[in-house]
């Protein structure tokens, strides 16, 4: 991690994958199929697949420790090469293949990360002075991350947990307010309000959800930094809630006594909660929840109540209506 980007600063992201700039959607999605059979016979043992790599292209990150891991037969690892292809990421686009394509421009270095509201030991952090103090810790987390389709990704990651208690929230403090970062020099979409009707992205998490140990930032995917496409240098990851709800390239916490507005909220409050925890029962408005596409997959399968990890998080929501708290 020390030697970050050390080699290969100036790669971009389209020459990162190449194959895949070229590939179509269709194609993408017929090829992934047969490489998740491959993911599949690949991830034998835990062992194994704790080394499992990227292509080589960005910085590997060294001395990884086993994070948490629940995956079973079903859930092969989705091939890096659909996980920095099929993205959103509307800072760059629309189109699922925009991020990879339009990012190339961005960089995820230097980068700031303000942390401030009520807490003790907020400031201002360069990326090493933030993350530095957790990289004992950066470790590998497989998990499932679902919206109508869904994947396998071998996040690496530090615990939200350990970033929060760091920062000494106030007893008054009951919310994180999450900011992305808004360059539209770097962010084609942003240069449009159609395509990017925000400032910039936000989410919110309770601070007792952050303080899941399944809440984490992630810094990288299949062993490497991240590609910019999926959020670097640092994102959110909390896999029992929809996508969304991580917010990429992030630059700004906030400890709030407020529930935050989400931007997904802000556009369409009666279609996206603050919540947004996968949920099979609860239709969205326009479609129902019940059953997702992994990328890879023909055939659809049901949406698992919490993504599957309900043993981990059901009782932050114990009590709650969650069709109200959607
Ligand atoms: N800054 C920012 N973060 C974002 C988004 C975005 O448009 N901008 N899209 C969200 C949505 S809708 C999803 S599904 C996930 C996708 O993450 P992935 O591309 O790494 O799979 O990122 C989330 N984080
Ligand atoms: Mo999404």
């Amino acid at each position: 991690m020390l030697i970050r980007f050390a080699k290969k600063s100036d790669v971009r992201s389209h020459e990162i994958t190449p194959q895949s700039a070229f590939l179509n959607r269709r194609k993408l999605i017929a090829s992934t199929g047969m490489l998740a059979g491959s993911a599949l016979l690949g991830f034998s043992s835990p062992a194994k697949a704790a080394l499992q790599k990227g292509p080589g292209a960005l910085a590997a990150i060294p001395g990884l420790k086993e994070g948490y891991s629940k995956v079973g037969p079903k859930d092969a690892l989705t091939p890096y090469e659909a996980v920095t292809t099929y993205n959103n990421y509307y800072e760059f686009g629309m189109d699922k293949s925009d991020p990879a394509e339009n990012s190339g421009k961005f960089k995820p270095l230097p980068w700031t990360i303000t942390v401030d509201g009520m807490c003790n030991k907020g400031g201002t952090f360069d990326y090493d002075a933030f993350v530095k103090p957790h990289q004992q810790e950066e470790r590998v987390y497989r998990f499932r991350c679902v919206e109508a389709w869904s994947m396998v990704i071998p996040w690496v990651g530090i615990s939200l947990a350990d970033v929060v208690k760091r920062f000494e929230p106030q007893g008054s403090a009951k919310y994180i307010l999450f900011e992305s970062i808004a360059r539209p020099e770097e962010m084609p979409g942003l240069r449009n309000k159609f395509t990017a009707p925000w400032a910039w992205y936000q989410e919110g998490l309770r601070i007792d959800e952050a303080m899941n140990p399944l809440a984490i930032l992630a810094t990288g995917l299949y062993g490497e930094v991240l590609p910019n496409q999926n959020g670097a240098p640092i994102r959110l990851m909390a896999p029992w809630k929809y996508g969304f709800k991580n917010g990429k390239a992030i630059v700004k916490m906030t400890f709030t006594d407020k529930q935050p507005m989400n931007t997904w909220q802000k556009l369409a409050a009666n279609e996206y909660g603050f919540y947004a925890n996968v949920n099979p029962k609860v239709d969205h408005p326009r479609w129902s929840q019940a059953s997702e596409r992994r990328i890879g997959d023909f055939l659809k399968r049901e949406t698992l109540m919490f993504n599957g990890y309900e043993e981990e998080v059901a009782g932050l929501y114990a009590g709650m209506d969650l069709r109200k708290n959607f």
